[in-house]
């Protein structure tokens, strides 16, 4: 199952994370990052897995951010190639770091293609093409997933939304959890069931399940509501990372 995990790689925080990208322009507060962060790490590692930690990059901003310049399937690791000139560089690091954990380390170094683009359903991935993940980093890492028995659909992630995974989260077998916006997306309605998450409530969309846990965003009242009525819910702070743009699954690689 693709939400089944022993281990995650996350990143220590660093300080010059308050020059992270934000789409709102606002700089963020390390120390109240490093709490938020802190206790997403030991939800994790409270739920049994194993935390790999790696050193913090002063030089790249959004470098705890470790969901987007690789993934993890069955056991191989993908090296992306991020479009954001001040994460571009983030890839090559994680490559050296990561060469303990994994026997095989492939990497897309044509197009642009970030791992917040890329859904993981079982055997199957949903490659959204975003201001971030273009055609030709989507076609690349098609390919090379298909080489490895995957199969792949590239779909459009929404204008306004950064990542195809900001507003959608997979929660179980064949269940996506979808902000209104993505719920419109005719590939995501025709082949899955879907959760719609209410209006005004689409950070919430950004959860993570891990086993039979499912880590959801802290204060969304109304999805916190419909979601603890079928899953066992963690709730995290993640008001200080959201303001860079990011939520729970950004924070590590799992597998
Ligand atoms: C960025 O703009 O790259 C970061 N501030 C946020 C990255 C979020 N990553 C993700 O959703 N996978």
């Amino acid at each position: 199952m693709s939400y089944n995990f022993k281990n995650i790689i996350a990143r220590k925080v660093n300080r010059s994370i308050k020059n992270a990208i934000s789409s709102k322009s606002i700089n963020p507060n390390f120390k109240e990052i490093l709490k938020e962060h802190n206790s997403y790490i030991k939800a994790i590692s409270d739920l049994g897995l194993r935390i790999n930690l790696l050193d913090p990059l002063e030089e790249f901003p959004d470098s705890i951010f470790v969901e987007d310049p690789a993934i993890v399937y069955n056991s191989k690791c993908i090296i992306l190639n991020p479009f954001a000139s001040s994460r571009n560089g983030e890839n090559k690091i994680i490559s050296t770091e990561i060469q303990k954990f994994f026997d095989e380390i492939f990497f897309i170094d044509e197009g642009f293609i970030e791992g917040g683009d890329i859904l993981n359903i079982n055997n199957h991935f949903i490659i959204g093409l975003s201001t971030r993940t273009n055609k030709l980093g989507a076609q690349k890492l098609s390919k090379l997933l298909q080489s490895f028995g995957a199969t792949v659909t590239i779909c459009n992630t929404p204008k306004k939304i950064l990542h195809f995974k900001s507003e959608c989260s997979l929660i179980d077998d064949d269940l996506i959890l979808v902000s209104n916006e993505m719920a419109q997306i005719d590939y995501l309605k025709k082949n899955f069931k879907l959760i719609e998450l209410p209006l005004g409530e689409e950070g919430a969309a950004n959860c993570l399940r891990i086993n039979e846990k499912l880590l959801i965003p802290k204060g969304f009242i109304r999805s916190e509501e419909i979601l603890s009525k079928n899953f066992n819910i963690v709730k995290i702070k993640v008001d200080e990372i959201s303001k860079i743009d990011a939520g729970l699954s950004c924070m590590s690689l799992r597998w």
